[in-house]
């Protein structure tokens, strides 16, 4: 039989580039591009890899239940239905004793569909507490920004290359992270007429191919540097006076809160030298109304001032009047053509009572429910009753593992864990150990498609499919938060007894009472989803969309906010309590945190302590993004470890050459809260005061049973970093990933 082509969006990453699957008697035998998808062909190294990963004899195939103690690695293979029923009696007893809310769940990047599901089982359930990475990457970018705008910004901006515009690589580096981002700006580059601002401490090779101007920053200065730009826009009055006047609220709080911030100033707290930070702000605003800063992840880790970098970075596309402009900072609502949000998840469902239990809601009021409530009661009236409600409202990450250690506020009881590996992704590993081995924890199942050290502790392992393996829809349509639709059919039916994480959440929910609220198939739920769509375009069916259409955008409203809204007969304005443009935020305000930006020093700085940096003298850097692994992910796959067969750590010769370190050793890092080893990798693109390590590593091919844990402690950056609560950032509660103060030094050799 000849190759067969199969349609197919790869997710490899949240980019989801449109994919081709050559089947060959039914056997993905390779994966490529699709160049009628609106990503037009491209395909990365990473998402090649998918065939090696849908046939690797390592994945999870069988539901898998502990034998002996938690750890030891001995299992034994049962039926799906044994485990869905064990699981299901065991949350019905603890919640019978405990309360629902002693269930948490955690997740990570968002692999898989999974999240939505788990939060509609959860809030059906009646607990509020699902714990996300979403707390410190991305997604409190999304509620910032849906506080200051009433909505989110577009995640691609096709039309870019057509204006003279400027785009500012903030704390990202697309090379290695976001591949078809990056391939879009050299087309960018091309044409010639678009600057670009590079702000990274390290000289990235995104800096020597994009960057007219590199500000190589000290890491988690960014809120500071954010408020430089707006002292010399607003001082220079370089802004767009027309559109602030018109749509923003709170300038004048604002104009005296930078003055704050004079470059001198900014200078000294950034390390980029004075006239640098002019000319940028200055060529930032220049290119009005066409500015771009695409999201990066950098921003969102530092601990303490996470919300103030965010919150000055989405003003500064507000200033520069680039809102809602084609080339500028477009911005999307929920998608107002699907069943998603609050329809799809059920939050609506959760009861005020168990709302009100939600950990960490007393510390971090904007992550949890007092922050969701109030920019959903602006944003819904707006987007016609459509909300995202997904990742957030979340409850604090590190509160989950205080509640299974010392029962405080209550006991966690019972924890799932999908699409994550907390051990390897979470600030403070030993917490995170110590809470995932407690006897307190009375159920812990992981739903994974690797045995992972955080799956070896579990009770239950349950074999989750990949993408090749279930039929998708876009994940910004089922959790509301981007208007637009894409779908694929399964490309192959899951091989040996894996399944799509839905079929865990929805036959465990059914187990539960919760029957109505669940379609029977996943196909079915996702055409549930895209129905209003579907009627639109006169569709039956998933199948049939898939077949003749598989993505729709919305047309593009220039300005939209300008329109005149046919009910009121005034201009649509924004979907905040105000309607306009939030400058100062009166979410912030009504939570009780300052409305306006600002920049405190964060605590482990050589500025604040500097007697500590005497010890522990460079600043280190984690997790910067590498291809073709993506976290913990990969591995196990050949082609990848070829590449990277060890944890690297990127240090400048001339440090490494201070602290007696070779190229290639192994070498140790320590900070005051943990220390580990990886292998010295020479390079003269990162700052001589600044070291930067890999995170996520731990070693499939080593011995599974704990303490081993494939050699999880040994080489993970998160044994470096702390979940304390004054690092986290009090509005969201966001943790310091990155960064901290550091010494290094060799590891010993006896040979
Ligand atoms: N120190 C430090 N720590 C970091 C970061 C950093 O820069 N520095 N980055 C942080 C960031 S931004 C994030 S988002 C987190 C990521 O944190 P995680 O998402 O926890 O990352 P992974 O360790 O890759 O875990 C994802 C797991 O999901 C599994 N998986 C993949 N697809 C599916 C699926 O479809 N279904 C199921 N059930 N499982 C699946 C994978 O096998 C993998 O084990 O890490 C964070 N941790
Ligand atoms: N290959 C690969 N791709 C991935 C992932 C992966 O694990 N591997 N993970 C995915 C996920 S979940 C995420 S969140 C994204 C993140 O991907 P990116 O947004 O690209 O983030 P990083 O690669 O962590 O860091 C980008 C740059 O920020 C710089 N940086 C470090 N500290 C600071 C700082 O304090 N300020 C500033 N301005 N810059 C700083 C680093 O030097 C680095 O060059 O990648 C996604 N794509
Ligand atoms: S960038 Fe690569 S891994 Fe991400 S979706 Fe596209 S092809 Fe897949
Ligand atoms: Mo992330």
């Amino acid at each position: 039989m000849a190759e067969e082509i199969r349609k197919s969006i790869c997710w490899g990453c949240w980019m989801q580039c449109g994919a081709l699957a050559h089947v060959d008697q039914g056997r993905v035998v390779k994966l490529s591009g699709d160049p009628e998808f609106y990503t037009k062909g491209f395909f990365c190294d990473r998402g090649a890899r998918f065939a090696e990963h849908l046939y690797h004899s390592d994945r999870l195939n069988y539901p898998l239940k502990r034998k002996g103690k938690r750890g030891e690695a001995r299992w034994q293979q049962i039926s799906w239905d044994q485990a869905l029923e064990e699981i299901a009696a065991k949350l019905a007893e603890l919640k019978g004793q405990y309360g629902a809310e002693t269930l948490a769940t955690t997740c990570g990047t968002g692999r898989g569909h999974q999240e939505t599901f788990k939060e509609r089982f959860m809030h059906l359930f009646g607990s509020p507490n699902h714990a996300n990475a979403g707390q410190f990457c991305r997604i409190e970018t999304r509620e910032i920004d849906y506080a200051i705008y009433g909505a989110d910004i577009v995640a691609m901006k096709p039309k870019v290359a057509e204006s003279n515009g400027c785009i500012v690589i903030w704390g990202h580096n697309p090379k290695e992270s976001v591949p078809v981002e990056y391939h879009e700006y050299r087309k960018v580059k091309k044409k010639g007429n678009i600057k670009f601002i590079v702000i990274d401490p390290k000289r990235t090779e995104v800096v020597d191919e994009f960057a007219d101007l590199w500000l190589p920053i000290r890491p988690a200065t960014d809120a500071a540097l954010a408020l430089g730009w707006l002292h010399i826009i607003i001082n220079e009055e370089l802004y767009d006076k027309e559109f602030v006047e018109t749509w923003c609220y709170g300038f004048e709080q604002l104009k005296k809160r930078v003055q704050e911030y004079p470059p001198e100033r900014v200078a000294e707290i950034t390390w980029v030298p004075r006239e640098k930070i002019v000319e940028s702000a200055r060529m930032f605003a220049g290119a009005r109304p066409y500015t771009n800063i695409p999201w990066g992840v950098k921003t969102d880790m530092q601990g303490r001032n996470v919300t103030s970098v965010i919150q000055a970075i989405a003003i500064l596309r507000a200033i520069t009047g680039s809102i809602n402009v084609s080339g500028g900072s477009p911005l999307s609502g929920p998608c107002l053509k699907a069943n998603g949000g609050p329809d799809f998840n059920h939050i609506d469902m959760l009861s005020p009572e168990q709302r009100a239990k939600q950990l960490g809601m007393d510390r971090h009021k904007f992550w949890t429910f007092p922050g969701y409530d109030l920019i959903s009661q602006a944003m819904r009236p707006y987007w016609n009753g459509k909300m995202c409600s997904s990742y957030m409202p979340g409850c604090h990450v590190p509160d989950v593992w205080r509640a299974i250690l010392d029962e405080d506020p209550y006991p966690i009881k019972a924890l799932i864990v999908g699409g994550n590996n907390p051990l390897m992704s979470f600030a403070n590993t030993p917490q995170v150990y110590r809470a995932l081995k407690s006897s307190n924890l009375e159920l812990l199942a992981v739903v994974e498609q690797w045995l992972t050290p955080s799956a070896v502790l579990a009770d239950y392992v349950l074999p989750a499919a990949n993408w090749l393996e279930m039929p998708l829809l876009h994940f910004g349509t089922y959790t509301g938060a981007q208007d637009f639709v894409a779908a694929a059919e399964q490309v192959v039916p899951p091989l040996f007894e894996r399944r799509p994480d839905y079929s865990f959440w929805q036959e465990l929910g059914v187990r539960l009472g919760q029957e109505k609220y669940w379609q029977k198939t996943l196909e079915k739920e996702w055409e549930w989803c895209m129905k209003p769509l579907l009627d639109e375009l006169n569709m039956e069916s998933f199948g049939e969309f898939v077949q003749k259409q598989r993505f729709w955008f919305p047309p593009f409203e220039e300005r939209y906010h300008e329109k005149n809204d046919p009910e009121t007969g005034r201009p649509k304005g924004f979907g905040t309590s105000t309607g306009k443009i939030e400058f100062y935020s009166t979410v912030l305000d009504k939570l009780g945190y300052d409305p306006l930006p600002h920049y405190q020093e964060p605590l482990e700085t050589p500025v604040s302590q500097p007697e500590l940096s005497q010890e522990y003298p460079l600043i280190l850097i984690t997790g910067s993004r590498f291809r073709p692994f993506h976290h913990s992910e990969h591995r196990q796959l050949p082609s990848a470890r070829k590449l990277y067969p060890d944890p690297t750590l990127e240090i400048h010769p001339e440090t490494a050459r201070k602290m007696g370190i070779e190229e290639g050793a192994w070498t140790i890092i320590e900070t005051t809260w943990g220390k580990i080893k990886q292998r010295a990798r020479f390079s003269t693109r990162i700052d001589p005061r600044m070291v930067d390590i890999q995170h996520s590593w731990w070693f499939p091919e080593e011995i599974p049973d704990d303490p081993i844990l494939y050699r999880a402690f040994e080489s993970n950056a998160n044994m470096l970093t702390t979940d304390r609560e004054d690092y986290c950032d009090p509005p969201t509660g966001a943790m310091r990933l990155s960064p901290y103060l550091c010494k290094v030094y060799p590891a010993k050799k006896y040979h």
